[in-house]
């Protein structure tokens, strides 16, 4: 440890960074770190350790911090770290996070022990280290912490000089982006080999998506400033709306050369004020408008808006705080009831769609070898007419796995040739696998517009994480190409009426599930108490119940065929799971 860890530097930056919350317990979960900002100095120095560790130990890759607590409240904040491809850590590392974090919170001796074992159960090589030293690059969300939890990340890296050679590891300071910017630029300096400055930057993210955008504007003849309908994007106060400012601009400065000109957009950015991060999250962002059904502040009802004496269908959206989720919806007019909520589920149903009308029209699907797997995943939560739709209309496969990205991601890369997964929350992508992009390029000399466009989408969609800018422009893209209003993507199917609700137990930890989180088999007794009430619920009922895994609570879901009947089985199964506590 001696050779690359300066000792005297590391407890000397301990002392400066782990010492004011001696004794909190912190846990990696879901997403990370994630708690009230004036608590997270300690995990901001040991996950910077642990990066570095990370990425000796996978022989040099470049591993990312992103600095965020998402849809979390302005006084929150978090951190997680991103693999070397962009994707989230691997889960046997998630117990190491936790448990470097609550060794340092105990004391410095603990703190140094538990760094001395994981280096040498690791194996990771801190003697000869010609292969490099770690790269890292820290990015972060607009939240006031994050500046100086930045630098004790900074500091954390610092630690490791080589006392020889004077290298010290390499880290890149990538500033304010959203997530997926982060976890695409860590995947594309992996790929490249390299993390020196000016070589790889952001602006690969904006080059990359614009030339897809513009690729396929090019290829069915729509344009950025003529689409179909208005739309206003609604970016939570957070990273993501001048992110897309710049995105805008690119486009229409890149949109001139290749189509007819004028600046004239139907593309407005309301709650852009990333600059007052009290405003971050606060009555707008994607997280408000899925759980209140409302629309966000800033955000008007009309689905019609004029434009040069035409009326347009108005479409608006709404990103979470550091944009890795969107969702859409439209309001008729003044009254609440004709909001209308375009969620991941029906993000996923439009995508899925689209692939499997591409895949006919393409003709990759009349070889029989090609055996090409395209599905959809879910979780319990997606609403069961959404699975019902994509299984009895589309005839496609669904997978439900477990709630977390994670999961999800992992189902839709092992099971499908496109995995189309998204969670109703909104956060989602697509995920192509070689077999099918070398199919595509290997069948498209021959001027097929479906197989052009199933490699566009490719580039257009980011195969890292949930990216709320490269879905948005999916999503579209698809309503151009298929010629769809918002209202028809609204009628493909209808929602069952459902209600979701938090029950606070003395101890979660007892709500133990199977079957994708669908059954419970702790409590003993409990699923087959809701199983009974559900079936007096008739034929389209259903319900479940998990344990949050970012509050101290258990959630409850419920879906029935009217309104009535689903808030009555939630607030029923909600008092099973009381009684069963308090027994
Ligand atoms: C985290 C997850 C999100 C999930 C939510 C569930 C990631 C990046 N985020 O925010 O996907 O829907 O947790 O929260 O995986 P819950 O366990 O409290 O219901
Ligand atoms: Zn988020």
């Amino acid at each position: 440890m001696e050779k690359l860890i300066n000792l005297q530097l590391l407890e000397k930056l301990y002392n400066k960074n782990c010492t004011s919350n001696k004794g909190f317990k912190y846990a990696y979960g879901t997403a990370g770190f994630r708690y009230n900002a004036d608590v997270l100095n300690t995990v901001m120095f040991t996950t910077g350790i642990l990066s570095v560790l990370r990425s000796i130990y996978l022989q040099n890759k470049t591993i990312g911090i992103m600095i965020t607590a998402s849809h979390n409240p302005p006084q929150d904040n978090g951190v997680k770290i991103v693999e070397p491809m962009g994707e989230m850590l691997d889960q046997s590392w998630e117990s190491i996070a936790t448990d470097l974090a609550n060794s340092a919170s105990n004391s410095y001796n603990d703190f140094i022990t538990y760094l001395n074992h994981l280096i040498k159960d690791k194996g990771i090589d801190l003697i000869d280290t010609s292969n490099g030293i770690g790269s890292v690059i820290v990015g972060r969300d607009s939240r006031e912490s994050g500046p100086r939890l930045l630098e004790t990340v900074l500091d954390a890296v610092y630690c490791f000089q080589h006392d020889s050679t004077e290298r010290v590891s390499k880290i890149l300071d990538a500033g304010i982006l959203t997530t997926p910017q982060l976890h695409y630029l860590v995947y594309k300096t992996n790929v490249a080999k390299t993390l020196e400055k000016n070589e790889i930057g952001i602006g690969c993210y904006f080059d990359d998506f614009t030339r897809a955008w513009l690729d396929l504007c090019e290829l069915y003849g729509f344009s950025t400033e003529h689409l179909k309908f208005a739309l206003t994007i609604d970016a939570a106060n957070g990273v993501g709306g001048f992110q897309m400012e710049k995105m805008i601009s690119l486009l229409f400065t890149l949109c001139k050369t290749t189509v007819d000109g004028g600046n004239s957009t139907n593309i407005s950015i309301v709650n852009n004020d990333w600059q007052k991060p009290n405003l971050l999250n606060n009555k707008c962002g994607a997280d408000y408008v899925k759980t209140n059904q409302c629309l966000p502040n800033g955000v008007v009802s009309n689905s019609k808006f004029s434009t040069g004496g035409e009326n347009t269908q108005k479409l608006n959206c709404s990103f979470d705080g550091d944009a890795d989720r969107v969702i859409f919806y439209y309001q008729d007019n003044e009254n609440k009831s004709s909001f209308h909520l375009l969620d991941g589920d029906r993000i996923s149903t439009l995508f899925a769609k689209f692939f499997q009308h591409l895949l006919k029209e393409s003709g990759l699907l009349d070889a029989s070898d090609n055996d090409i797997k395209v599905g959809v995943v879910q979780t319990a939560y997606a609403n069961g007419n959404s699975t019902k739709y994509i299984t009895e209309v589309l005839k496609m496969d669904v997978s439900c796995t477990p709630t977390g990205v994670k999961h999800l991601h992992h189902e839709a890369v092992e099971k499908y040739d496109i995995g189309i997964y998204f969670e109703a929350n909104g956060h989602g992508t697509i995920v192509f696998s070689e077999k099918i992009k070398s199919l595509v390029n290997n069948s498209m000399s021959n001027g097929n517009k479906a197989l052009k466009t199933i490699e566009i989408f490719t580039r257009l969609i980011n195969r890292t994480v949930g990216d709320a800018i490269s879905d948005m422009l999916g999503v579209l893209a698809v309503l151009c190409i298929l010629n769809l209003t918002p209202q028809d993507w609204y009628n493909e199917y209808s929602d069952l009426p459902n209600k979701l609700i938090k029950v606070v137990v003395p101890d979660r930890t007892v709500f133990k599930t199977t079957n994708a989180e669908r059954q419970l088999v702790s409590p003993a007794g409990l699923q087959g108490k809701i199983d009974e009430l559900v079936s007096s619920y008739g034929a389209d009922s259903r319900s479940f119940v998990r344990a949050s895994g970012t509050e101290d609570a258990v959630r409850v879901y419920a879906e029935s065929s009217t309104k009535e009947m689903a808030e009555s089985l939630a607030e029923k199964v909600g008092q099973l799971v009381s009684n069963c506590c308090g027994e």
